[in-house]
């Protein structure tokens, strides 16, 4: 073994649960004393060879940070616990996310389940990263950690409609997600001011569709517009590329398709498929559009098409088909929606919203797919089997949740992070305000939700919505630190939380997001 800086021994020994420096912080942990020496002469002990691919994604995490660790030895023999042994121990039968960590002085071993193996990973990352190094040696601190997330469903969101982020950015983004053991990776694909994905029985979604012809500048309210073509898409291959490397870092890619409403990129490409026939354009200004998906056969057998190809994409039980904002002034005029309301019987325009839902509901099932969308889809009955994301507050969510239907919240304030997060506004943002602090004191079970039904609250996600996200680094921007933040919502006990604890990590994180070239927010409120 080789010697220890004196120096680094006393730093060590300091060493203590309350200094450590992991976000989200763990459930247990108990410093030990002493530390593991990190370096090229330790040896990855991984029987099943189970544990490996999940080392791999934590040294490619650790290299997107600016640290390249030392290439370390492999070795299948696990019998006994050899000086400078890695065990990576992955059982299938315990709890998803579930992880025990353990640094001694001879050995470091991270045992659970496949993804508790690769959270575990995760947290030895973070330990890497603000360790203490010497002579190509990372010194971790000797403890014993016992670990498991408090939600299953830990998401963040990214629009990549409004503005186009491409696959290499996205990756970075992923790995944020990663880093702090989010699960969920939602990506808005398709909106008015774009249709951002291939779909191979309809090219003439991407080839016309995914371009705008100008984009508003500025603010909304000064209703300026430039016009520049704006465009971008997502080939299926690049599709799948983006849901493997998710798959590596055990993170679930959960595609949205819009309908009825924010349709307009697909009905300037196919008029036939609204109320009036258009002709439209794909959207240049953000906000709402009157023009929808009319509810005629026609409709329903397109996305039928769409979605069979975007669920052979996509190894997620859910597909969100996002249902929110949709105008009912067109259908209130249009002889086929009219048709349909008389014919079923149905008592205005949302319980024809609510039919449109059903129907989508039933194609996805047919695909083995579970239908999630945001909580307009209640509206005029809620589908039976429908996952809802609660962002109009926590009305919508309590009450689903009620009705025993599965829940994921969302509200406004504090999951917007396209909100401004300083005051006055740092950046031109969609206004809004939502601080740090208010990200950190959310509480996602509803307090008037009865014990039995927490179930249904499945966890909560950060949105992030790019109308004044024009580049990714604004994109970074805008969810350090408040990604973090939430995911120690999410993973964390809530009597664990500690707003100034939470500051002092903070402190330590910034100097990871630097050497990533990631930028932040300096100062929190
Ligand atoms: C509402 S949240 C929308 C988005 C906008 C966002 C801006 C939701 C389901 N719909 O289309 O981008 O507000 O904050």
């Amino acid at each position: 073994m080789r010697p220890v800086p004196l120096l680094l021994f006393f730093v060590i020994r300091l060493c203590s649960a309350q200094s450590l420096w992991l976000i989200p912080v763990p459930q247990q942990v108990v410093i030990k004393g002493g530390f593991f020496p990190l370096h090229s002469q330790c040896v990855l002990r991984d029987s099943a060879g189970r544990g490996a691919p999940a080392w791999s994604a934590m040294e490619a995490v650790l290299g997107r940070l600016g640290l390249d660790l030392p290439e370390i030895g492999r070795d299948p023999r696990t019998d006994k616990k050899s000086d400078g042994g890695i065990y990576l121990k992955v059982r299938e039968t315990e709890a998803p996310g579930h992880y025990r960590l353990l640094i001694e002085p001879r050995y470091l071993e991270v045992a659970g389940s496949p993804s508790g193996v690769f959270h575990g990973l995760m947290t030895l990352a973070q330990l890497i990263l603000g360790a203490p190094k010497a002579q190509d040696t990372v010194y971790l601190p000797c403890l014993q950690m016992e670990d498991q997330p408090r939600f299953g469903w830990r998401g963040m969101h990214l629009d990549v409609v409004r503005h186009f982020f491409p696959v290499e950015f996205l990756k970075k983004y992923i790995d944020l997600l990663a880093l702090y053991k989010f699960n969920v990776f939602h990506w808005h694909l398709t909106d008015d001011q774009g249709w951002r994905i291939e779909i191979k029985k309809y090219p003439q979604l991407t080839q016309k569709g995914s371009v705008r012809h100008g984009s508003m500048v500025g603010h909304y309210n000064e209703g300026r517009v430039d016009d520049l073509p704006y465009g971008g898409f997502y080939t299926q291959d690049e599709v799948r590329e983006v849901v493997r490397y998710a798959a590596e870092r055990h993170i679930t890619v959960v595609p949205e398709i819009e309908m009825p409403g924010h349709a307009q990129a697909a009905l300037a490409v196919f008029p036939r498929l609204s109320c009036t026939g258009g002709p439209f354009e794909v959207g240049r200004v953000w906000g709402i559009y009157e023009d929808v998906f009319c509810t005629k056969e026609e409709v329903f057998d397109f996305l039928k098409d769409v979605l069979t190809e975007v669920a052979s994409l996509f190894p997620s039980p859910y597909i969100h088909i996002g249902g929110d904002e949709c105008p009912k002034t067109r259908w209130k005029v249009c002889g086929v929606c009219q048709g349909n309301i008389r014919r079923l019987g149905l008592r205005d325009e949302h319980a024809l919203q609510s039919y449109f839902i059903r129907r989508i509901e039933a194609i996805l099932q047919g695909l083995n797919k579970k239908l999630m969308g945001w909580d307009e889809i209640m509206e005029g009955g809620l589908a039976q089997t429908a996952t809802v994301m609660s962002w109009r507050g926590t009305e919508g969510g309590l009450q689903a949740a009620m009705q025993g239907n599965d829940v994921v919240m969302s509200p406004g304030r504090p999951c917007y992070f396209d909100h401004r997060q300083k005051v006055p506004e740092d950046s031109l943002t969609i206004g809004g305000y939502n601080p740090l602090s208010a990200v950190y004191a959310y509480e996602p079970i509803p307090p008037q939700l009865p014990s039995e039904k927490h179930v249904h609250i499945l966890g909560a996600q950060g949105n992030v919505w790019t109308e004044y996200m024009t580049h990714p680094a604004k994109v970074e921007y805008m969810v350090l630190p408040r990604l973090p933040a939430l995911s120690e919502v999410l993973w964390s006990p809530a009597i664990k939380r500690d707003w100034q604890d939470f500051l002092r990590r903070i402190q330590v994180h910034k100097t990871f997001w630097q050497a990533g070239n990631y930028q932040y927010c300096e100062t929190v409120e």
